[in-house]
């Protein structure tokens, strides 16, 4: 077996040019951490965008560059300000992202950045091709990038080739509007292994290959000319350990340490213990639904009065792609709503809703796991959800209540949390009000299982799990040909 190569969209390192240098650190998010099992040490190399354009690199600092990349296993593909424009904010972001997540009447359908998208997948192709040989093992990730495969298995047929989507896959009804649907397709079929979060995702996938190709499938094989080639699920799972040892440490700082947003929620427990927090984490995503969270919050207190200064919703949303004009919308949108049910329902000692539009320290998110005595995650559309994942796994003495979308793919694997439809909203204020009522010994007992379960399933066994899939769909393809 030879190397492994990983490719994504953006690379597990972060660039920052400060005095004239240039350094590389790297990400914590849950995929670079889920991949170190693929990637540490050992053979491989991770190919992405390092998020700078070519305008933004000084022409000096180049070479210095690639030297901090490759310090990290990392090589980067270039990017002009206008790829990036047309690929990333135009076709992934404003075409692919809407349609995958069902929000139809958001999809644009450009053919200027279809064919960006084309050739800025040609270019990632290309940057595999110059490094691959026949023996190597190629990881491709998510939406951005469904081309590749294809594009790879034109120049090396015999190459074994993974690919793993990050995002629901939609139902053909609503895949077969995209025109160019065979094309991206084709592209994911240049794969020998083909990964998505869930059952569902897996099931839309095939049917869509069925209908619109014609193709042979049987079980979860597709039959295409002389290949075969695997669809499954893999349910990705987060860095388990690293959450609940956090949360233990958290608990355990003492109070000259402790971080302001810690020190004030402690206070605010303290002044009235029956108080609770709901907790509402997500990017700032028409996806995630935090509008409508808000109005349900709204609903919710004038259907139970009863809880009107005794309930606080806290709202993180991370500032995500603000320069495509739906998230600017939906920014004025919560920052009205919030204005408006602040100033309808706070009096002199209680404001209903605490509002942080930023990203923040894995600390601070830490803080909130902790601290806040219900999650409420309730997303319109989620390929998984791992913030979900997360909450359960910082519950160190197992309270907490977690309410859950039935439209997040975490919810197939979190049947003990309580599943409700972000739609509707008396169902939403009931499931709220069943979450502050409900005995702590259920609260432990519903963690409990699922504590279990997110122990086991952790992100490395989801790594691990699709890279054996992928090298045994690789023997299988070799007996095959023997025969
Ligand atoms: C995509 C899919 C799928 C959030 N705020 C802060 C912060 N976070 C971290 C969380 C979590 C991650 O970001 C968010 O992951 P999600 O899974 O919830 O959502 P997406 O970003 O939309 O991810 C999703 C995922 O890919 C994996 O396949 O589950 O469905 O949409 O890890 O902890 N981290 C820090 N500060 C913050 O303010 N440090």
């Amino acid at each position: 077996m030879g190397k492994t190569i990983i490719i994504s969209n953006r690379l597990p390192v972060q660039l920052q040019i400060s005095n004239g240098d240039i350094t590389a650190i790297p990400s914590v998010g849950g995929l670079a951490t889920g991949m170190k099992s693929v990637h540490s040490g050992g053979d491989s190399l991770w190919i992405g965008w390092s998020g700078l354009t070519d305008e933004e690199i000084p022409k000096a600092l180049a070479p210095k560059i690639d030297k901090a990349l490759s310090e990290h296993g990392s090589s980067k593909v270039n990017l002009t300000a206008d790829e990036v424009d047309g690929f990333y904010f135009g076709f992934s972001n404003r075409t692919i992202w809407p349609l995958f997540h069902y929000f139809l009447e958001y999809s644009e359908f450009e053919l200027d950045n279809w064919n960006i998208y084309k050739q800025v997948n040609q270019k990632f192709a290309d940057a595999i091709l110059k490094v691959a040989n026949d023996d190597d093992i190629i990881w491709v990730h998510d939406y951005q990038l469904m081309l590749v495969p294809q594009m790879v298995r034109e120049k090396k047929p015999n190459i074994s080739i993974g690919f793993f989507l990050h995002i629901p896959f939609p139902s053909f009804e609503i895949f077969r509007t995209l025109p160019w649907r065979e094309e991206i397709l084709e592209g994911l079929l240049g794969s020998d292994l083909i990964g998505f979060h869930t059952y569902d995702y897996e099931r839309h996938f095939l049917s869509s290959v069925r209908r619109l190709l014609g193709l042979e499938v049987s079980f979860n094989d597709i039959h295409m000319d002389e290949r075969v080639i695997k669809v499954d699920s893999f349910p990705m799972g987060i860095d388990y350990k690293k959450f609940s040892e956090a949360a233990l440490k958290n608990q355990n700082t003492p109070p000259g340490e402790q971080s302001e947003l810690q020190r004030r929620l402690y206070k605010h427990k303290k002044t009235d213990p029956d108080a609770k927090f709901f907790l509402s984490i997500d990017r700032l995503d028409y996806t995630k639904g935090i509008a409508k969270r808000l109005n349900a919050f709204e609903y919710f207190l004038n259907k139970y009065p009863q809880y009107k200064e005794k309930v606080r919703l806290i709202i993180l949303a991370v500032p995500s792609r603000s320069n495509v004009p739906q998230y600017q919308l939906l920014k004025r949108e919560i920052d009205e709503l919030v204005g408006r049910i602040n100033g309808e329902f706070s009096t002199v000692s209680w404001t209903p809703i605490w509002y942080f539009y930023r990203s923040m320290p894995f600390e601070n998110l830490i803080d909130l796991y902790t601290t806040c005595d219900i999650a409420w995650l309730t997303p319109i559309r989620d390929g998984m959800n791992l913030v979900a994942k997360e909450y359960i796994a910082t519950r160190t003495d197992r309270t907490g209540v977690l309410i859950l979308s039935e439209m997040a793919g975490s919810a197939n694997e979190m049947n003990e949390a309580i599943l409700i439809n972000p739609n509707n909203f008396e169902q939403t204020a009931d499931a709220l009000n069943q979450a502050i009522t409900m005995p702590v010994e259920e609260q432990q007992e519903r963690n409990r299982v699922l504590q279990k379960r997110l122990e086991r399933y952790n992100v490395e066994k989801w790594a691990n799990d699709f890279m054996g899939s992928l090298l045994d769909q690789k023997e299988k393809d070799f007996s095959h040909v023997a025969r």
